[in-house]
């Protein structure tokens, strides 16, 4: 049984990725039931959620000419563009209605700055703008990170590789993830995952 130094940590478990969501993760919503059972073995489980203002930069709709799943240079890197998603105080920003919210501590909301976007738990796009969630977890004592949740090969895979070049053990359970496999991004996931030391399970 996980221990006062383990957390479990629920990637974007909303309704914009699970089927009928503007960006649906096919089978996300087949995670929810056994993702509430595992919160039960956790002393800590912390949420997040995807939180874009309206007009994000991420959003096909905000580059006239460009279209969903366009990737564009922005001043941090390459940014695949999105359908509209996860619009703050919308429907689909919502956590799936059947996810046991009540057991969280913590809810991290990420993406809310117009100019970048933020896959990961603990960094925005840039690798540098922290969430908070580092100094969150150390302050608790938590040295382990379990992650399950949406999407498998961009929220839930830069929120392991970053958590595991911070230091924390990190283990994703992939059979409580979904993956969006854009252009074969599972696979440079889950390589790019283990290169960095996430333990690949389920
Ligand atoms: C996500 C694309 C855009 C995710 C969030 O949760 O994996 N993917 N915003
Ligand atoms: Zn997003």
């Amino acid at each position: 049984m996980p221990d006062a130094t383990e957390a479990l940590i629920v990637i974007d478990v909303q309704n914009d990725f699970c089927p009928g969501g503007a960006l649906a993760v096919a089978g996300g919503d087949e995670i929810v039931a056994p993702i509430n059972a595992l919160m039960a073995d956790y002393p800590l489980t912390v949420l997040t959620q995807d939180w874009h203002p309206a007009g994000h930069s991420s959003f096909a709709t905000s580059h006239g000419g460009k279209a969903p799943f366009d990737v564009i240079d922005m001043p941090y890197g390459a940014q695949v563009l999105w359908p509209d998603h996860c619009v703050q105080n919308s429907p689909g920003a919502e956590f799936h209605t059947g996810l046991n919210t009540d057991a969280a501590k913590m809810i991290i909301r990420k993406g809310y700055r117009p100019e970048i976007d933020s896959y990961s738990a603990f960094f925005e796009n840039d690798h540098t703008t922290p969430t908070g969630l580092e100094g969150y977890l150390r302050t608790l004592g938590v040295q382990r990170l379990t992650m399950v949740g949406l999407a498998t090969d961009f929220c839930v895979a830069y929120s392991a590789i970053d958590g595991a070049r911070l230091g924390f053990d990190v283990t994703v359970r992939q059979d409580l993830c979904r993956a969006i496999d854009l252009d074969g991004s599972l696979a440079a996931a889950q390589t790019d995952m283990a290169a960095a030391g996430v333990k690949l399970d389920g």
